[in-house]
């Protein structure tokens, strides 16, 4: 199905070149799935893409959490990773004034050169945006910035009334905001944050299991169809694939879910 059918008036309306193509591997793979690879060495990693890289959209990293990191086999990963026609998101979760913001896009694991997606708190200010754009735009390339709205875990200060909203406000009217990370283990949480955001923007919800509940450490899970019906665009998966014992099959169940539940939806 083309993109332009299934997403409506995202489709329409959006303003961030990543997110159209996100909403393009979407609509080919019939899959809202992003993984959160969360595994510690580069062999687990390639051999996890390999396993479900047909069924994903996206491949989510911490860079930072992989014990034998190399520059050049990080490089040969994200080529294999863009084979299976995956978009590559960082999930720095960067924080910092903008200046700083955009050299760190550089440094040792020079993020800005194979990303495509990186997310950040809005809690310095809207410039953090113009710093991480200028991070990729010294390289040639354009990104999309995912800013953090809502959270899944437990007792997060995003709850604090009024972030949501101040985050929404100046992130919506950016171009290089590719989206908002909203709180997938609370349907009535993504939808109060679609109805805040409007069809500009996508929404992508952490904190999503088939068995829903509560995770290690105060994460908390909800349901991926809710999730999505209620205006997720993408589902951040981690331990619901790459912890059980068969990551494929998972990856093609939560596809197959994500799917429907937006087709259901009417795309928006
Ligand atoms: O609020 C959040 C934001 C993010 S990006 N809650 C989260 O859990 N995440 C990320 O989603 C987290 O860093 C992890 O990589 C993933 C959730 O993994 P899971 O194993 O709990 O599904």
């Amino acid at each position: 199905m083309e993109a332009s059918e299934v997403w409506g008036p995202r489709w329409k309306m959006c303003d961030n070149s990543l997110a159209r193509r996100y909403m393009e591997v979407a609509s080919r793979k019939q899959s809202l799935v992003v993984l959160a690879a969360d595994l510690r060495t580069m062999g687990d990693l390639k051999s996890m893409i390999n396993l479900v890289g047909p069924h994903i959209a996206a491949l989510k990293t911490h860079v930072d959490l992989v014990d034998d990191w190399d520059a050049e086999e990080w490089g040969e990963l994200c080529h294999h990773a863009k084979k299976h026609d995956l978009l590559i998101f960082e999930d720095r979760k960067f924080a910092d004034i903008g200046k700083i913001s955009r050299g760190q896009m550089a440094g040792a694991y020079d993020i800005r050169s194979w990303s495509d997606i990186v997310t950040a708190h809005g809690i310095s200010g809207p410039d953090i945006v113009d710093g991480l754009c200028a991070g990729w735009s010294d390289v040639d390339r354009e990104g999309g910035v995912l800013l953090l709205a809502q959270m899944s875990s437990r007792g997060n200060l995003l709850e604090i009334p009024g972030y949501t909203d101040a985050m929404v406000a100046a992130g919506c009217s950016h171009s290089g905001v590719f989206g908002f990370i909203g709180n997938g283990s609370n349907s009535d949480d993504v939808a109060s944050l679609r109805s805040r955001v409007g069809d500009k923007k996508m929404i992508w919800t952490p904190g999503v299991n088939i068995a829903i509940g509560d995770g290690e450490m105060g994460q908390r899970y909800g349901d991926p169809r809710k999730a999505v019906l209620s205006g997720s665009d993408g589902i951040i998966v981690g331990s619901g694939i790459h912890g059980v014992n068969n990551p494929r099959g998972a990856a093609e169940e939560y596809a197959l879910v994500s799917w429907e539940a937006l087709l259901e939806r009417g795309g928006f």
